[in-house]
């Protein structure tokens, strides 16, 4: 998806300026662990090969809808995923001639009370303009949950006229809002400076209210977001100074947001979300300044540093996936980690909180793909199943789970 031009941004950037290289690097000292032995990700056996997963929900009758790039909506059952899957939605001929690099849907999430609305929320890219889409749907609550296209209503467009960099993960919060992560819109530097600037959506968390309308607005703006009533700043925003974020997720016990955010050059990071906080790009990339813009954008800008970061000078990654803490049951090993993973180098990596949840006290590393291993794993989304397990797409399409990992299956 968005990764290739990632790739070509990183090689140009490693020969461009090393100056990143040099930076203090906090994150250096955290105590790592290369393997684990109580556990081992693997891919589920299931028929189908899914056509570049990109993110998944759960329906309340505990199967799983697997969003793909292209169009395809794929109902799965992660438990017995020897039963066929069906067909959830197809969106193909929409995204039709628009799916390059990571174009495609980006998003999709279930209304609080979807079990009696019945609404999915959607969110994709568009060409004619390029543009960010995020749209409504309902389904037929007496029918399965079956999708009804012709319900589809757009609430927002948001026009991207540069290249990558899309975000476009949703996500439902504890206080009912739709959060929506854009991405600066592409290129290097972020060279319309659109994610420190206020006016602009892109490089922004958004929040709205999607049970009222407020004006012209398919939508409306919650009374607390931090930007309300001011001139010349975007009510919708929340959160201010990302560049990709991909992976967006609350804590299922703490409530909050967790968003990964994919760096240029050097940082790949892991912020946790305070509402009206300022994460720093393009003025700095990860916990260094970006060396392109010495000067901040907005003079009193305060900058929020990532809680974890990891440099891709020394070969740690090239490409963060986002992203949640575990609260599942099967893994006390992994009580008060954040799970991520790394597109570029097939990695699914841990790290645990501080009690502040403001570092990481160490990390573990849980999957990594070896050179020799058959077939191609990068990961495109890491999210939880319906109890909170780790569930990992990996663009050549297939889906891995965490199994424990006994004396008795690790001699056999
Ligand atoms: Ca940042």
């Amino acid at each position: 998806m968005r990764f290739r031009l990632f790739l070509a941004a990183f090689l140009l950037g490693s020969v461009a300026s090393v100056s990143g290289a040099d930076q203090p690097d906090d994150y250096a000292s955290v105590p790592k662990e290369a393997e684990i032995t109580w556990g081992q990700l693997r891919p589920l056996s299931f028929e189908t090969k899914f056509d570049l997963p990109s993110g998944f929900l759960h329906l309340p009758d505990g199967t799983t809808v697997i969003a793909c790039q292209r169009g395809l909506f794929h109902r799965v059952d992660l438990r017995d995923p020897a039963k066929p899957s069906a067909i959830y939605l197809d969106f193909r001929e929409k995204m039709k001639g628009s799916v390059n690099f990571e174009d495609g849907i980006h998003g999709l999430a279930l209304h609080p009370q979807f079990e009696k609305n019945g609404r999915l929320f959607l969110s994709y890219s568009q060409v004619d303009p390029r543009r960010t889409v995020l749209s409504e749907m309902r389904v037929d609550l007496k029918n399965d949950f079956v999708p009804l296209p012709e319900t589809e209503r757009v609430l927002l467009q948001v026009d991207q006229p540069l290249a990558d960099h899309w975000g476009g993960q949703i996500v439902f919060g504890p206080d009912g809002f739709l959060y929506l992560g854009l991405g600066d819109g592409g290129l290097r530097d972020d060279p319309y400076r659109l994610a420190q600037n206020l006016w602009a959506w892109h490089g922004k968390i958004l929040r709205l209210d999607i049970d009222r309308k407020q004006g012209a607005r398919e939508y409306a703006i919650p009374a607390d977001n931090p930007f309300v009533g001011l001139q010349l700043m975007r009510e919708e925003i929340f959160a201010s100074g990302l560049r990709n974020p991909w992976g967006m997720a609350f804590d299922a016990k703490t409530g909050h947001l967790w968003v990964a955010d994919v760096g240029q050059d050097f940082w790949e990071e892991i912020n946790r979300i305070e509402k009206g906080a300022n994460y720093g790009w393009s003025d700095r990339d990860g916990p260094a300044a970006l060396a392109a813009h010495p000067e901040p954008l907005l003079a009193d800008a305060r900058f929020i540093d990532p809680v974890f970061a990891y440099t891709r000078m020394r070969g740690d990654g090239l490409c963060i996936i986002g992203g949640y803490v575990y609260r599942g049951e099967a893994f006390p090993e992994l009580e008060n980690c954040y799970l991520f993973g790394d597109w570029g180098y097939g990695l699914v990596e841990a790290i645990e909180l501080s009690p502040d949840e403001d570092r990481a006290l160490r990390r573990i590393t849980l999957y990594r793909q070896s050179p020799d291993s058959a077939g191609p794993f990068n990961p495109t989304f890491i999210g939880a199943d319906s109890a909170g397990e780790l569930v990992v797409l990996s663009q050549d399409g297939t889906i891995w789970m965490l199994e424990r990992l006994t004396a008795m299956s690790k001699n056999g």
